[in-house]
């Protein structure tokens, strides 16, 4: 049997990035302390996070997830993506870390919550594979 559930990403996808928490942060209605920030990207550690180091990387441009690429500017979408991967390293670095494991969650089945595109920085203590 299949145990991922026909509609719920799609309910998923239909959040609009813009009504989400992380929007606020990132249009400054509601502060957060900031690990780093740039033109492209704002870096902040997780509420509750999962590892000693738990770091969120979320784009300035409005994308709920990885999923809806077909939804925005593609060449600002690499763009804001492509700065974030070359970044992160350095993010790490500001945390203390060069060895770290990078996540995306896509959809509620993926365990997404927020659906503003984040990637997750965990590290600072050695981590099991596989991941679930
Ligand atoms: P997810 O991949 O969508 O599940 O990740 C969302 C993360 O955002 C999750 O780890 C939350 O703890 C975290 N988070 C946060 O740090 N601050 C917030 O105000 C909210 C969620 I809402």
């Amino acid at each position: 049997s299949d145990p991922v559930k026909p509609g719920a990403t799609e309910a998923n996808m239909r959040i609009d990035p813009k009504d989400t928490f992380f929007a606020k942060i990132v249009n400054g209605t509601i502060p957060v302390q900031k690990v780093y920030e740039d033109d492209y990207c704002i870096a902040f550690d997780d509420i509750a996070p999962v590892a000693p180091v738990h770091t969120l990387v979320i784009p300035k441009l409005p994308v709920g997830g990885v999923g809806d690429v077909a939804h925005v500017d593609l060449a600002k979408y690499k763009e804001h993506m492509g700065h974030i991967m070359a970044t992160i390293p350095h993010i790490a670095s500001l945390k203390g870390i060069d060895s770290y494991r990078l996540v995306i969650n896509e959809g509620a089945h993926a365990g997404q919550s927020v659906r503003w595109l984040h990637v997750h920085i965990i590290g600072g203590k050695s981590l099991g594979w596989p991941p679930y």
